[in-house]
């Protein structure tokens, strides 16, 4: 266990499990010296279980108060981006769809397996009228040697859904009023974060939010922190994150020292584009306000751009007063 770990158990953990830590994090920081520092911090890794399980969603299409769309796990919750829908390959999805808008509208998924009858699109009649409930089923499978000898990919990735109704039959309509969300679904072993957040370039927004209204995102130095960046509307933008790298690959992270992924920390993006990837938050470069956002020039200066804050383990930022932003 490294320092950073110890120190968010301190934060996290009363009084009497901190005492209970400190002692095994001495234990654990004599051994580490000795050893490689990666391993002895991988053993406090959580990684994702085998799937095949049955998983069941209620989403929401809703109007907001001020007049955009969203989907939301619960009635009145709606938010943009819709929910974060995870799943482990071997997993079936089945997503209930109540459309409670007065215009019909659907739910259509990336990179996972769907009859066309779950397409979500006019087309094969499987929207949603206002008012109705239409479930959508969503397979899931994990690599394999298909009978002619080729190899089949997995379903893991960092997908997406949208709708694909309101406004036209591609949904432009649905999709620019924030009827988006992000789905990932993870491989066995696959590591998981200690937190995800999604960042959607629509259009010349983020997340739907005005320029130079843009989300931030809070972590503590040391947080493993997961980023989905999924792309909607008319232009081509760059993803470029301050003071962190990923490798752009599947998951975002290095499988070993051979391992070819070119690590980068800028990748071009264009209308319904997703990737992610997973960050140690201030990792050799400490806390800070450091910046993320699209890099095609005039984009940023129209303010696509926000904060990934990185906290001190006190909860402070150096450097940043929150009203510059
Ligand atoms: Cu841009």
């Amino acid at each position: 266990m490294d320092r950073r770990g110890f120190s968010r158990r301190m934060m996290m953990g009363g009084a009497a499990v901190a005492t209970v830590a400190t002692s095994l994090s001495l234990v654990a920081a004599k051994d580490a010296t000795s050893a490689d520092s990666a391993a002895s911090a991988s053993s406090a890794l959580r990684t994702a279980p085998a799937g095949g399980e049955v998983r069941r969603f209620k989403l929401y299409i809703e109007k907001l108060a001020d007049g955009q769309l969203g989907y939301g796990f619960e009635k009145g919750a709606a938010t943009i981006p819709g929910p974060l829908i995870e799943l482990n390959e071997g997993d079936t999805a089945y997503i209930e769809v109540e459309n409670t808008l007065d215009v019909a509208a659907s739910l259509h998924v990336h990179g996972v397996d769907y009859e066309v009858s779950s397409d979500g699109t006019k087309l094969s009649k499987s929207h949603v009228e206002p008012g109705d409930t239409r479930t959508y089923t969503w397979r899931t499978h994990a690599p394999g040697r298909r009978k002619d000898g080729t190899w089949r990919a997995g379903s893991a990735g960092y997908w997406h859904y949208h709708d694909h109704v309101v406004g036209t039959e591609h949904g432009t309509t649905g999709i620019r009023k924030g009827l988006y969300g992000p789905v990932i679904v993870r491989r066995q072993g696959d590591i998981l974060p200690d937190k995800t957040h999604t960042i959607v370039f629509n259009d010349m927004t983020i997340n739907n939010r005005p320029g130079h209204d843009s989300p931030n995102f809070e972590a503590t130095v040391g947080d493993r922190i997961e980023f989905v960046s999924i792309t909607h509307g008319e232009y081509y933008h760059t993803f470029h994150v301050h003071g962190h790298r990923w490798a752009d690959n599947r998951t975002g992270l290095l499988t070993g020292p051979d391992d070819p992924s070119r690590v980068v920390d800028n990748l071009i993006v264009g209308p319904a584009d997703s990737f992610g990837f997973q960050v140690i938050a201030g990792e050799g470069v400490g806390a800070g306000a450091w910046m993320y956002h699209c890099h095609v020039q005039s984009h940023s200066d129209m303010g696509m751009a926000g904060l990934f804050l990185v906290k001190k383990t006190d909860g402070t930022i150096p450097g940043y007063e929150p009203h510059e932003h």
